[in-house]
């Protein structure tokens, strides 16, 4: 495994790192089934409108086949507490703390798969409003997704060190005529089967999936408590975030982390309130 430090630098530098996370492994065939069930029910309850499911912006159809993800993997309808606790195993959580500081906020946790009938393909952009993806955002240290790969995955294109600048003039077509395009600079890094891909959202980035290959990733947020929100992103402060029950059942990192956000919820006066 590499050196915590030279991810941490990479990470820091272009915006992405990749590591294994030996403890997934052994229980992987666990994990597996465990997204399945997840899949099937996201599916079910996305089509009725009970949770947040994915789909491409071309694809009307609802039901099996037709999502590439869901939100909230956390909440009571999609809980599997497995699939929550992987991203605890060692060494995520030093080298989020490296980036971020000890105190983190759970932004959130959600399920990234691909779909059945068509090819997965998500535009260029920045996690932040559309009408911020020009910018770049110079506080390296702000937010970390860590996307965990239970399949081989080549999903994620970047352009590193990205996150730092903004978008020069010859780059504007990536955000509005040719928002699929392969851009001259990007990577697309492998990420085994039990390795994770740490990625700076403020990077450019995009996703492309093919409906032949299977991909079966879990995706988590989270930021340095006192760091900017990325604009337009809502703190979740649903009731059953701070059930005491829950709560017990998660790992030291993932409480502390969940508990910030209740924190900050609180403080915004947005404790009990649903708000996707
Ligand atoms: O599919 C992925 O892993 C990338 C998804 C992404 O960029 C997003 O949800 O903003």
């Amino acid at each position: 495994m590499n050196d915590i430090q030279d991810l941490v630098f990479q990470f820091l530098e272009d915006g992405f790192c990749v590591t294994q996370v030996p403890g997934i492994a052994e229980i992987r065939p666990k994990l597996l089934n465990a997204f399945s069930e997840l899949i099937r029910d996201a599916e079910e309850l996305g089509s009725k409108g009970c949770v947040k499911i994915r789909k491409s912006d071309l694809v009307t159809t609802s039901g099996h086949g037709w999502s590439w993800g869901c939100d909230h993997i956390h909440s009571p309808e999609l809980r599997r507490q497995c699939l929550l606790d992987v991203v605890s195993f060692a060494p995520i959580p030093t080298i989020i703390t490296h980036i971020l500081g000890s105190r983190v906020r759970f932004c959130g946790a959600h399920g990234h798969w691909s779909p059945t009938f068509y090819d997965y393909y998500l535009h260029w952009h920045r996690d932040t409003r559309p009408e911020h993806w020009e910018k770049g955002n110079p506080d390296n240290r702000s937010h970390v997704q860590v996307i965990i790969a239970l399949e081989e995955e080549s999903v994620v294109w970047i352009v590193p060190a990205s996150h730092l600048r903004n978008l020069i003039p010859l780059e504007k077509k990536f955000i509005t005529t040719n928002k699929h395009d392969p851009h001259p600079d990007q990577v697309i890094p492998r990420v085994p089967a039990g390795y994770a891909l740490l990625l700076n959202t403020y990077t450019l980035h995009r996703a492309q999936c093919s409906s032949f290959r299977i991909r079966r990733a879990l995706h988590f947020g989270f930021s340095r408590v006192g760091s900017k929100h990325e604009p337009g992103r809502k703190i979740k402060a649903w009731a059953w975030l701070k059930d005491v029950e829950f709560l017990s059942k998660q790992t030291d990192f993932l409480r502390e982390a969940i508990l910030e956000e209740i924190c900050e919820a609180a403080d915004q006066g947005r404790y009990d309130r649903e708000c996707i």
